[in-house]
């Protein structure tokens, strides 16, 4: 169901097609599949920041650059359940867990990790995690732990990739993917625009995500933030709110069933541009003041816009149903 487009060329057709038109295709596969009243409202929390390997070119948190973000030890337990249980009770019904690294090592903080996991699951929220390269059996820890769904980027289309990063390649991020499948956990999986990348690139990304089996469960679509000290600052390109707007909408038609976030970059949108999003199809954002390492919308504001849009939050779960 989730393949009505099959070859590269039918997605560049869909893609380039009049905006208006687009949108239009896309808002009514969004309301054939989805309560287009509904918003998934998630909560990011960086649980490890910082002191990262890895050379992604936009990236605050990696050693290769001079940024203001420092390294910092694994969050205690304690605090990102109090955490977790502060962002259910703003509304969140999920809690995505991120940390700095190349890849997940059979260590103590991983240990403490998959206790997060269990914790947070045990709250009633959609558990998270975005902690680099998996081995399959750590995939099938976390889920073991009641991980919900795990986050890996493929960031870019497969020919721009070696521009943003050298540390790793495709084929690492899709052996990731594959085992987060195969152990069972839902996929989060998607992309930043404004790196300097081709309308070409983000055909190859969009292509690849429409590609995957199983699709992703959410693909976010973010807006590189741009980070003091990192080569993307310098390369990277402010990104037309409409050319936003194109991506959603063609992510939305070629992926139906899944949840299109606006992601990071979202601070920067007016609340029609946010409104011309959702109307694309974007139906989820995270919520708080803070991403990462980067300042999020306020929830004053984000509850202001759902008022005007009479946009509600979507509960947990229930996409099972
Ligand atoms: N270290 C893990 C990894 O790379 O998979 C998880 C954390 S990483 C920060 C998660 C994702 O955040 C990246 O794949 C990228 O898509 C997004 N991201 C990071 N920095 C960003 C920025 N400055 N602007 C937009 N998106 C960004
Ligand atoms: C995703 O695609 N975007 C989020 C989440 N997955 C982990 C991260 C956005 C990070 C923005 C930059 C920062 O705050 O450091
Ligand atoms: Fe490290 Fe992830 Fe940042 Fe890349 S995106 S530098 S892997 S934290």
């Amino acid at each position: 169901m989730n393949k009505p487009f099959t070859s590269r060329d039918e997605i560049a057709e869909l893609y380039h097609r009049p905006l208006l038109d687009l949108v239009f295709q896309a808002a009514e596969v969004h309301r054939r599949h989805h309560p287009s009243q509904e918003i998934q409202v998630c909560t990011l929390q960086s649980i490890k920041t910082g002191g990262c390997s890895e050379d992604c070119g936009y990236c605050s948190q990696s050693v290769h650059y001079e940024t203001s973000v420092a390294r910092e030890k694994l969050l205690d337990k304690k605090e990102v359940l109090a955490l977790a249980k502060e962002a259910k009770e703003g509304g969140s019904t999920r809690f995505c867990m991120g940390s700095a690294g190349r890849k997940v090592k059979d260590d103590e903080d991983f240990a403490e990790i998959l206790e997060m996991v269990k914790g947070v699951s045990a709250l009633g929220l959609e558990v998270c995690c975005t902690l680099g390269m998996l081995e399959s059996k750590q995939a099938e820890q976390l889920k073991e732990a009641g991980l919900y769904a795990y986050n890996h980027n493929l960031d870019t289309g497969k020919n721009y990739y070696a521009k943003v990063v050298s540390t790793r390649g495709y084929e690492d991020r899709l052996r990731t993917i594959d085992r987060v499948a195969q152990a069972g956990i839902s996929l989060c999986c998607g992309g930043i625009l404004g790196m300097g990348e081709s309308e070409n690139d983000r055909i190859d990304l969009l292509l690849t995500l429409s590609e995957l089996d199983p699709a992703p469960e959410s693909v976010p679509v973010n807006v590189l933030v741009p980070i003091p000290g990192t080569p993307m600052e310098e390369k990277g390109q402010r990104v037309p709110t409409l050319e936003l707007v194109r991506v959603i909408a063609t992510a939305r038609i070629l992926l139906p069933t899944t949840m299109v976030r606006l992601s990071a970059g979202r601070e920067s949108l007016n609340e029609v541009e946010q409104a011309f999003c959702f109307l694309a199809g974007a139906n989820s954002i995270f919520s708080g003041d803070k991403l990462l390492t980067t300042p999020g919308p306020s929830a004053d504001a984000d509850k202001t816009l759902f008022d005007l849009l009479s946009l509600t939050p979507q509960k947990p779960y229930s996409r099972e149903a």
